[in-house]
């Protein structure tokens, strides 16, 4: 009855409607009765002591209600951001976690760094009053690069912390890759940056702060991926407020990509800012300030070493990282170089010994911390870059070298040297069929065409493994996680059979309101469209770890699914009782409850009629009413993997890059929606597309002043950059969740920077280059093409 709408159908997405109508209700548009306006004022200096902080002028202004100060902040005993995640270093040493206070105190530490929050009565006062805050600061000497935020001498973000170092991290077996490399035939080594980047959500962050002060009652209203965390960390460790005295509303989200799931200085902010003033407080960020209060993502530098035996089999990873921070951590910052990434190291392959240190350095940045795809696509980046340059020192073909050392199918469940279990997964059925609907084996007849046109065409291929779904607590705990990672889901029966759904996670553009619809309608056997999915209200919705980690559908739909098997175990007893059978012969199918071998039956609409009015119903022994909550923690991640391959052609005159194909076969276990996994990983791999080839968050290294602050510098990549992108499944289900379904969300920004990359190095590498940083850039680019003897020279 219900397959149509049920799991593997293309269902349109239900919240569309809503948002092509311009009836999304986003942070911006809520309107609270006497609403101020809040705008900050912001670190000009990269990192300076303040030494004065002069409020006068712009209080005197009209409309001005205040102007707050982390001295204000002090004074009221507010906290600082605290970090939820800190990982654990070499030798069990401590993530040295520096106060981060919601508005600086003393000094500054990265340009954009709040200093104080103006409020006033309307917007345009308060920009006004925030021109007219004068800072006296004291400039200091400031530090950008990773590399020289660990020289001798550099100048260190905090004075306690003089070598920068927030923690030296490590995974793997040092001996054992260092005797790996004593019998290695050959060792390929490679130098590598992971350019940094601004995620630039669509709808740039706002919170508004509201206080009932007859109440004592506190609610933020923010753009977060997670309100309940939000609430947790900021009541609990920020403002002390009282949770029952706080509520978190993350309305509708215009796209997160990881950017979102902090908890930011702007929203401890807001909510100080409405209870002192004792009326509601609203702050909407600008776009370009979005740049320098956004967390950044990536930016790391890494050598890398691979050891080969005599056939080209790996037998050694050595990997050496240095990850920037930024200026403070944020909420996951050092657990994301670390404990995102190197587990990852292994990618699909067998290398029996694997050896990564990792060094979180604070540097005078915009904190650093996820951002889609959050270690995974550095740790494929680095390996895929690195088994690119192992084939053409050894002289192999670049699909054959994998194939040779990837895992086999009968090697599942395959435990890697680097703590990862992987439950399942066909790498080589993904390339294989990769590699054939690219027709990888036609392309130097391609090749010669562009020749002859005067262009360079390359073409590229790479394999990744990604884990998500965060997290078994299990795992997260060993890892030093402040708690587990389990989500929930509640099923509200209503007495007419229609369901709410009210979900932990939260939906900010993956279509959940459509695909958990479908999850419920294929086990209940409801029509989507009678389900409704609730989330994003701590008032609403039961505890619940929200959206990252591609985790959504993996964690959060198997809770889904036990909450409607309780509703369905539930629902036989109240049958049993209507139908006058024993539970044991009630079975239950598309909506329908039957004494097994009869035909007699209820509905699911007709049982749940009687839990709420109990007229035939097992009073004594059964509670009235249908609703049933569950709380699912994972036994292991999911991991998704597969293959890409990338086409392009260089202009040598210019440099510039065009990609002209593109070939995605993914393993995502089970398939909910194809329409909405398709549309995931298509913009995964722009996302992806945009790191390899355009975006470059450029700071200037003496005066730490960014750069790349606009969408004038800061280049986002467009649908004309776009080739036409073949997205195919290849599909092993995931062998420990009820669905079967492993994430999808993230992939295409994991699997992609290196397949570009490595079609621009193919491109490029008859020139002698083996290695292009990231964005390949026409400047870049051109200035290869320019040191080998121009354009006529590399078309020979
Ligand atoms: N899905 C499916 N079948 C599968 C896997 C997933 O139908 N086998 C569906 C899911 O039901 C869900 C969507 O695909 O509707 C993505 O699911 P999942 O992989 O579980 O990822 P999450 O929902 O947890 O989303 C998080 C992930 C991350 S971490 C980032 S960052 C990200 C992303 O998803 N940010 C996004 N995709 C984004 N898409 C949009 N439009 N905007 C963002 O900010």
């Amino acid at each position: 009855m219900t397959a149509h709408t049920g799991i593997g159908a293309s269902l349109p997405r239900k919240e569309d409607l809503r948002f092509l109508l311009g009836r999304g209700n986003y942070v911006a548009d809520i309107q609270r009765p006497n609403m101020a306006h809040g705008v900050f004022v912001r670190a000009t200096h990269a990192h300076a002591r303040i030494t004065a902080i002069d409020t006068t002028a712009a209080l005197a202004m009209p409309g001005v209600l205040a102007v707050l100060t982390g001295e204000d902040l002090k004074a009221d005993g507010v906290g600082g951001l605290p970090c939820a995640w800190p990982v654990s270093g070499k030798g069990g040493t401590a993530t040295k976690e520096p106060p981060h206070p919601p508005l600086a105190q003393g000094k500054v530490r990265y340009v954009g760094d709040a200093v104080a929050f103006v409020v006033a009565q309307s917007l345009a006062q308060a920009r006004q009053a925030a021109d007219a805050v004068v800072v006296d600061y004291d400039a200091l000497p400031a530090v950008v690069g990773v590399l020289d935020a660990l020289r001798p001498g550099a100048p260190a973000v905090f004075d306690d912390i003089p070598d920068n170092v927030c923690v030296d991290w490590e995974i793997g077996d040092r001996a054992a890759t260092d005797a790996a490399f004593k019998k290695a035939a050959h060792v390929a080594r490679l130098s590598l940056v992971n350019n940094r980047l601004v995620g630039n959500p669509m709808e740039p962050r706002a919170a508004i702060g509201d206080y009932d002060r007859s109440r004592g009652q506190h609610t933020l209203y923010t753009t977060s991926q997670f309100p309940h965390i939000v609430k947790l960390l900021m009541g609990n460790f920020v403002l002390n407020i009282p949770q029952h005295k706080l509520r978190v509303v993350s309305p509708d989200v215009g796209g997160g990509f990881g950017v979102k799931q902090f908890h930011y200085a702007e929203e401890a902010v807001v909510t100080w800012a409405a209870r002192r003033l004792d009326r509601p407080v609203k702050w909407v960020c600008e776009r370009s300030e979005g740049f320098v209060s956004d967390a950044h993502g990536r930016d790391h530098v890494s050598e890398a070493e691979m050891a080969l035996d005599e056939n080209g089999r790996f037998l050694g990873l050595r990997v050496s990282t240095v990850a920037n921070m930024g200026a403070y951590l944020s909420t996951f910052g050092p657990n994301i170089p670390t404990n995102l990434y190197g587990p990852l190291l292994a990618g699909v392959y067998t290398t029996p010994a694997i050896h990564c240190e990792v060094k979180c350095v604070f540097t005078n940045t915009v904190p650093v911390d996820a951002y889609r795809g959050a270690g995974r696509p550095e740790a494929t980046f680095l390996l895929e870059r690195l088994v690119d340059v192992c084939a053409a020192e050894l002289g192999l073909d670049r699909a054959e070298i994998r194939r040779r050392n990837m895992i086999p199918l009968d090697a599942y469940p395959y435990q890697t040297p680097v703590m990862m279990e992987y439950d399942s997964g066909d790498p080589g059925g993904c390339l294989a069929k990769a590699l054939a609907s690219a027709d990888w084996a036609g392309f130097a007849a391609r090749k010669r065409e562009s020749a002859a046109r005067g262009k360079l065409r390359g073409i590229g291929l790479s394999t990744y493994i990604e884990a998500c779904g965060l997290a078994p607590s299990r795992i997260a705990i060993r890892l030093g996680v402040r708690g587990g990672l389990f989500e929930s889901a509640a099923v509200r029966v209503h007495p007419t059979g229609q369901v709410t759904v009210l979900m932990g996670t939260h939906n900010h553009g993956q279509g959940h309101e459509t695909t958990f619809a479908q999850v419920l309608s294929h086990r209940l056997g409801v029509p989507a469209d009678q389900v409704e999915i609730v989330f994003g209200d701590t008032d609403k919705v039961q505890f619940g770890l929200g959206t990252y980690g591609s985790r959504s559908l993996a964690v959060g739909g198997s809770a889904l699914v036990k909450a409607a098997d309780k509703v369905i175990a539930k629902g036989k007893k109240i049958a049993a009782h209507m139908l006058e059978a024993s539970d044991a012969d009630i079975e239950f199918s598309a909506g329908v409850f039957a004494v097994v071998g009869t035909d007699r039956r209820k509905t699911l609409a007709e049982v749940a009629l009687s839990a709420y009015f109990p007229v035939n119903y097992p009073l004594e022994t059964l509670e009235p009413g249908l609703e049933e909550q569950a709380f699912y923690d994972p036994v292991n991640f999911t991991f998704p993997c597969g293959a890409h391959v990338a086409e392009l052609e260089i202009d040598p005159e210019t440099g510039v890059v065009t990609l002209l194909n593109y070939v995605a076969v993914d393993d995502v276990g089970t398939v909910i929606n194809p329409m909405i996994v398709d549309g995931q990983i298509v913009g995964g791999i722009v996302q992806g597309i945009g790191q390899a080839l355009y975006e470059d968050c450029a700071y200037d290294p003496e005066s730490g002043q960014l750069l790349s602050g606009s969408f004038l510098d800061y280049c986002m990549p467009r649908a004309d950059h776009v080739p036409p992108i073949r997205v195919q499944t290849h599909i092993t289900p995931c062998t420990h969740n009820p669905l079967g379904a492993k994430g999808c969300g993230e992939l295409g920004t994991i699997g992609s920077p290196a397949t570009v990359i490595n079609a621009v190095v193919d491109a490029l590498a008859h020139l002698g280059v083996n290695h292009v940083d990231m964005p390949a850039s026409p400047q870049r680019i051109w200035r290869i093409v320019a040191e080998s003897g121009g354009a006529a020279a590399a078309l020979r």
